[in-house]
This record gives structure tokens, C-alpha cells and sequence, in this order.
């Protein structure tokens, strides 16, 4: 220590209260990674691991690129932070002049955070405070949906639809209700892309209209396709059918898109993909290659101009972070839209994702594996869980393939991916052979 005292704690892995992670088994046998680049990380063993995760689904244009490492390094030497609070640089303006041009539809404005949590919970209180502005302050609902995941702050919870993280937490938000997930194995398994069957299950919404008075609904919030739950796709024209109902009855639809946005999908947004344009738009990780946290909240006129009505001397809307539009997170975004742009990344993802459905689906007939689904660059294995022990295959498997050079995603018995978009041909039918073989050597 500087001032002469002894060390209290030695450098070891205990002191990191790991995330989402069963801290004792991991220190126990830790991974440890010291270096990325393109489509593979180094482990401290000196391995080279093919990421078929983008991380954890943001480093969409591969690990350690250039221009992305060049425009933070530089960004860094001239100005380390500047406020956003009645304070402005350019980053911040041009950042979000190119990204109002990539949004669909009238999706004009951006407010930014620093993490998809924080943009799940910035949009809902955006929808709160709209309605209240038009004078409809009764619309407090908040709609969610089974097996949704909107981060971890109190209202991506209380909308999320994952039981274990919401059980530990009290009551979190009153005034949530869920719609019912869409995934049916009995009459979806082994889909190759949007299911036929679970369209009607969009009609839910109405039931809940129903029960609760549309005049009490604030919002839905959903995934297009949920992600961390372990993929599931929509049915044909169930986005179409929950936008039509939140049209008739005055519902804001969001659209979480911190997974499917930045060409997922082979489009810039899922809401490209599937011709719908929701009223508020949540993204992060892919937005700045995972490079720098920033998450940002894409909005419609109608909503911005709404806040737009008081003197203009007033605050519109109390809301913000210390770090919203950081100007190392700014200028990372757009040195990764540059990428996206030069290396046609988002068409690239489109023409890799039939390869990537035709390989994946390849593991039918592997033993345990009872569906498997995809769209875009995302896939997911669902294996048979076993008898008492559920999630514990899908773990053997995930470490399997981490020994065997792989990094996937695993969400209780099921394994997801979702490649980076510069994926070769050969690396995915690399992930995939990876994949069948840890599957078939798993009991
Ligand atoms: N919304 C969605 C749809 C997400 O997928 C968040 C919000 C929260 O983002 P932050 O940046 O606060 O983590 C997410 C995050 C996994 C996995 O293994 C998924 C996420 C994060 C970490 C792991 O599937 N999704």
C-alpha cells in the first residue's frame, strides 16, 4: 500500500461479487479472458475461444476493431467527459442526427443511458409521464410479458417475465401485468424461422385490456424476439396484432430492442424487419460494439413534442444520467455505425442468416435436443432437461464447448447464440460442429 500499511486482502478472485454468476463454482474453476479480437477471445491459458455469443449479444462487428479502438483512444486525448445536463458536445448531436436516419418510421429523437436496464426504465417512465402530459394520467399499466427480459432496474423487472429474477424482490412495481409467452413446443418445435401457430396468443392483450380498462394502460413493452430467455421467435403477425391493439386503444408499444437492434435481424432494427414502427425503441450493446457502455431510448415525434409544451425556459422531463451521451460512449457509436456501414454489415447478416439456419438446424436428431429454433443471427438449442436437476445438461454442455474452444450463451436448458455479423461460412459451421459434438458427448 502507498501509505506503508499492510495489504488487508491479497490479489486473489474472491472480492468480485460476480453478476449473474455462481460465484463459488466459478473461483473455484474460473475462465478468465485476456485479449478479443475479430471472432475469437484468448484465455489466459493462451486458447483461442470462437465467440458465437458477440459477448453477451453486442460486439456485432467482431472484437477489437480499429476504428472503433482508434475513435475512443482519440476521443479520450481531447475531451474525457463533458456534462449533458444544459451542456452540450458534438458527439452527442452528430450521434444522434446519424442514428434519427437509421430509425424506422418518425422515430426521430434519442435520449441516452448507459445500459439497456436504464433504457427499459427511461421508457417507461417516458410513457408514464406522456400520458400524464396529455392529461391522461390514470394510464399507470405497465404491460410486460412471461419470459421477458428487460434488465434488471425495478421496472425492466416488474415488466420482465423471468421468475428467478424477479422472486427475490418484493412486490417491485404495482400496476404490471403480463402477456403470456409464445413459445409451444408441442406445436412449434423445429421451426426454421417465425412460427404459424401462436398468433391468437396476441389477442391476450385484449383480455388484459379487458380486465384491467384500456384507460388504465400506460404501455407494452416487448421484445421482438425474446432474447435472453433462450430465443423465441414470434409467431406470424403477432407483433402485427399487439400494434394494432395498442393502436386502438391508446397503448404505447415499445419495442426493446438491446438484442435485435444493429442487424441481428439483417436490418438495422427488428421493427425494420417486421414492418412495424413502435412508439419508443430501447437499444444498447450493439450500439457501440459493446466497446463503451451506452444505451439509448429512440422516440416518435408525437411522444418528444408532447414534452415540448411548457415555457421554454422549464426542464421538460427530470430525467438523466450522469453519463448520458458520454463522449467516449458517442464517439464509439459512431466510429461502429461507420463499421457497420463500410463493411455492409447489416446486409452481411441477412445473407449469412440462412446459412446460419440451415447449419444450425443441422443438430436435429442429436441426442436430448428437443427444438431448435432461429432467426436472423440468432439460434437456440432446447435440450430435454434432466429429471431433478433442470438447467444442469445445458450447463455441461456450455462448459463442454468451452473447453473445446466455444463460448455460447446458456439460459437454464437451453444453449443460444448469436455470432458475430462478420462470421465466416466456416466459422459457423465451426460453431455448430463445436456445438453437435458437446451435445453428443453429454449424457
Ligand atoms: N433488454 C433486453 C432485451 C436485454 O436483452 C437488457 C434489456 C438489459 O441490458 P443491460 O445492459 O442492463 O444488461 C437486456 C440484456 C444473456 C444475457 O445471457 C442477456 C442480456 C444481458 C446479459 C446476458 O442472454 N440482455
Amino acid at each position: 500500500m502507498p501509505d506503508g500499511t499492510p495489504a488487508r486482502h491479497t490479489n486473489n478472485l474472491e472480492h468480485f461479487w460476480m453478476p449473474f454468476t455462481a460465484n463459488r463454482q466459478f473461483k473455484a474453476a474460473p475462465r478468465l479472458m485476456v485479449a478479443a479480437k475479430d471472432m475469437h477471445y484468448t484465455d489466459d491459458q493462451g486458447r483461442q475461444i470462437l465467440d458465437a455469443a458477440a459477448g453477451m449479444w453486442c460486439v456485432n462487428a467482431g472484437h477489437g476493431r480499429d476504428k472503433i479502438t482508434e475513435a475512443i483512444r482519440t476521443q479520450a486525448g481531447i475531451m474525457d467527459y463533458a456534462p449533458a445536463f444544459q451542456w452540450g458536445h458534438s458527439g452527442a448531436f452528430d450521434l444522434s442526427s446519424r442514428l434519427a436516419n437509421l430509425f424506422p418510421g418518425d422515430l426521430d429523437y434519442v435520449f441516452y443511458a448507459n445500459s439497456g436496464s436504464e433504457a427499459v426504465d427511461t421508457a417507461l417512465k417516458l410513457a408514464l409521464a406522456y400520458h400524464q402530459l396529455r392529461g391522461d394520467a390514470r394510464r399507470t399499466r405497465l404491460i410486460g410479458r412471461e419470459r421477458g427480459y428487460h434488465g434488471v432496474g425495478i421496472g425492466g423487472t416488474s415488466v420482465g417475465g423471468i421468475s428467478n429474477n424477479r422472486k427475490h424482490f418484493g412486490n417491485l412495481m404495482a400496476g404490471t401485468d403480463h402477456l403470456p409467452h409464445t413459445h409451444n413446443l408441442a406445436e412449434m418445435a423445429f421451426t426454421r424461422g417465425q412460427p404459424e401457430w401462436g398468433t391468437h396468443l396476441a389477442s391476450d392483450l385484449e383480455r388484459i385490456i379487458a380486465l384491467h380498462d384500456a384507460s388504465t394502460i400506460a404501455a407494452v413493452i416487448i421484445e421482438p424476439v425474446a432474447g435472453s430467455t433462450g430465443v423465441l421467435v414470434p409467431p406470424k403477425g403477432y407483433l402485427e396484432k399487439i400494434r394494432s391493439i395498442c393502436n386502438d386503444h391508446g397503448i404505447l408499444l415499445i419495442f426493446d430492442e438491446v438484442i435485435t437492434g444493429f442487424g441481428r435481424l439483417g436490418d438495422p432494427f427488428a421493427a425494420d424487419y417486421f414492418g412495424i414502427v413502435p412508439d419508443l425503441m430501447t437499444m444498447a450493446k450493439g450500439l457501440t460494439n459493446g466497446a463503451v457502455p451506452m444505451s439509448a431510448i429512440a422516440a416518435r415525434g408525437n411522444v418528444y413534442n408532447t414534452f415540448m409544451q411548457g415555457p421554454p425556459h422549464m426542464i421538460e422531463l427530470f430525467h438523466g444520467y450522469t453519463y448520458s451521451a458520454h463522449p467516449l460512449a458517442c464517439a464509439a457509436a459512431l466510429a461502429t455505425l461507420d463499421v457497420f456501414a463500410e463493411e455492409d454489415l447489416f446486409n452481411r447478416s441477412r445473407a449469412l442468416a440462412s446459412i446460419w439456419e440451415n447449419s444450425i438446424h443441422s443438430i436435429k436428431g442429436q441426442r436430448n435436443v428437443i427444438d431448435i429454433r432461429n432467426l436472423g443471427m440468432m439460434g437456440a438449442i432446447e435440450l430435454a432437461p434432466r429429471d431433478d436437476a433442470p438447467a444442469t445438461r445445458a450447463y455441461d454442455v456450455y462448459l463442454k464447448c468451452y473447453e473445446k474452444g466455444l463460448l455460447v450463451r446458456q439460459a437454464g436448458d437451453i444453449i443460444a447464440m448469436s455470432p458475430p455479423l462478420i462470421a465466416s461460412e466456416a466459422q459457423v459451421g465451426e460453431i455448430i460442429s463445436i456445438l453437435g459434438e458437446a451435445i453428443s458427448e453429454t449424457e
